[in-house]
């Protein structure tokens, strides 16, 4: 795989030094402009004060970038030819010399090929609700699967079928672990009554399970379930309604497939009045200094 590394990944990879990858697209479309710039110089800085150099993931112009200098990042930022790329579309967006705000599914599937170790997210893409029926379930459950790798995340986002998503996670052999937490996180809210069978406290316990991991030749994921902080949660009932008005809306305009996540993502941040976006800053940014620790220590 041929990569653009920035001058600060290539030096931290080449010395050893603690590298920790982030994606793109939730800055594309996960989040508005500005608060996904504000958003990425914080997360940066987490990185930094820490000792760890972040490797932001994307595709620019048909070239794969590990490390964004500022001008990729306004660009991923403001941009609207970049695409959503998953896993499957790598390939294209290279031989397309597209641009492309990569996934859970693509970023982690390139920082394993850049050598990289733990990368940090909001939350994964799962199984949708209405899987019956639509069958969608995200490509982020099985390149987490075949990707041996610390991924740290809050949970799935609520509005998918969290039910479903802890079952697939077992199914498609990924380890599952709460970071001080016995239960699935829901990405806004930080408890659930999905039960975890392995609390982890610390991030060296993390690192010494990875390097078991790697040594029993798992070739799957450690799945790190961070829950959002108390202070910034918003209770699970509060979401209940506003998810189920936004999902009736999104079938209304007739929105499906990968268009799915950033529309409820919108759509959820305008019915909580920027609520539910300053929850998801607060748990990214907890998660990013998480995989920090952990990337510290590997
Ligand atoms: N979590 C967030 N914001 C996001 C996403 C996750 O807080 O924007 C993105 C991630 O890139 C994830 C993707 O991989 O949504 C899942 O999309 P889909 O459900 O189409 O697979
Ligand atoms: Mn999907």
């Amino acid at each position: 795989m041929k990569f653009t590394l920035s001058k600060q990944v290539k030096d931290a990879i080449n010395s050893n030094k603690p590298v920790l990858a982030l994606e793109s697209t939730i800055i594309s479309s996960g989040m508005p402009f500005p608060q996904n710039i504000e958003f990425q110089n914080k997360a940066e800085k987490i990185c930094l004060d820490l000792g760890v150099v972040p490797a932001t993931i994307a595709i620019i112009k048909g070239k794969i970038h590990v490390g964004l200098g500022e001008k990729d990042l306004l660009f991923i930022a403001t941009d609207k030819s970049v695409k959503k790329i998953s896993k499957r579309e790598i390939g294209i967006c290279l031989e397309k010399k597209q641009s492309g705000a990569t996934t859970v599914s693509s970023t982690s599937h390139i920082a394993f090929n850049a050598g990289i170790k733990v990368f940090s997210t909001g939350g994964i893409g799962g199984v949708h609700r209405g899987y019956d029926k639509s069958l969608d379930m995200s490509q982020d459950i099985i390149s987490l699967s075949e990707t041996p790798i610390v991924v740290v995340c809050s949970g799935v986002k609520s509005f998918l079928d969290v039910d479903k998503t802890a079952e697939a996670l077992e199914t498609f052999g990924i380890t599952t672990v709460g970071y001080k937490t016995d239960c699935f996180p829901l990405f806004y809210t930080s408890s659930s009554d999905i039960k975890l069978q392995h609390c982890y406290k610390n991030a060296k316990k993390v690192v010494g399970l990875f390097k078991l991991n790697k040594e029993a030749r798992l070739n799957s994921s450690i799945l790190v379930l961070n829950p959002v902080p108390k202070k910034h949660e918003i209770p699970s009932q509060e979401m209940e309604s506003i998810i189920s008005s936004a999902i009736i809306e999104m079938e209304s305009v007739g929105i499906s497939g990968k268009e799915t996540t950033p529309y409820l993502l919108k759509t959820i941040a305008q019915k909580t009045k920027n609520k539910s976006l300053k929850t998801n800053i607060k748990l990214a940014l907890n998660n990013i200094s998480l995989g920090a620790k952990i990337a510290q220590k590997i």
